[in-house]
């Protein structure tokens, strides 16, 4: 078994409600136990400003799957939950964004995958999170408890459970 991060957000429709769906999605599909999940944020929108603010989370879990394969699970998800690649622009608007951080301590440099995820150290709206479930874990050497004193906060807010 592996221990993988993987980071959740979306800004098109009731993303929360999408997060409860996809996140036992995952796991049947990735024969994968879920181990830890973040609270959700509210984070501003990065890359392109003007869009509706994102809702951020991350998860741990334990997985039987490969990388390549746990990223074509990721891929499916998204998909059911109407995510359209050719119909967005890059940074743009999105129901389900499903990105791999880390699996355990796999480097790759492939076409489709990069693990560690290449920009994992530039955005708050995933070291946020990731450092509520794994403030211990080190990825590409740097402790993620380190890496988020590192980027800006601001405008990153837990939200209350939901239920
Ligand atoms: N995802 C993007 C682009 N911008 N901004 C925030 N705050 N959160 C995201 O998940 C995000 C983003 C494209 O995947
Ligand atoms: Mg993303
Ligand atoms: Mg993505």
């Amino acid at each position: 078994m592996a221990s993988a991060l993987i980071a959740l957000g979306g800004n098109v429709g009731d993303v929360r409600a999408t997060f409860r769906h996809a996140v036992p999605e995952i796991c049947r599909r990735a024969d994968a136990a879920l181990v830890a999940r973040s609270s959700d944020y509210i984070t501003p929108p990065w890359g392109e400003e003007q869009q509706p603010a994102f809702i951020n989370a991350c998860i741990a879990i334990e997985t039987a799957s490969a990388p390549q394969a746990l990223l074509a699970i990721l891929h499916d998800v998204e998909r059911m939950f109407g995510r359209n690649r050719a119909q967005e622009t890059r940074w743009g608007p999105r129901t389900l964004d499903l990105d791999l951080i880390a699996y355990d301590d796999v480097a790759i440099d492939s076409p489709d995958l990069t693990l560690p995820h290449p920009r994992l150290f530039e955005r708050g709206f995933v070291l946020v999170p990731l450092a509520e479930i794994a403030p211990d874990r080190v990825i590409a050497g740097y402790r993620v408890d380190d890496a988020v004193t590192r980027v800006s906060r601001e405008g990153i807010r837990p939200l209350p459970s939901a239920e």
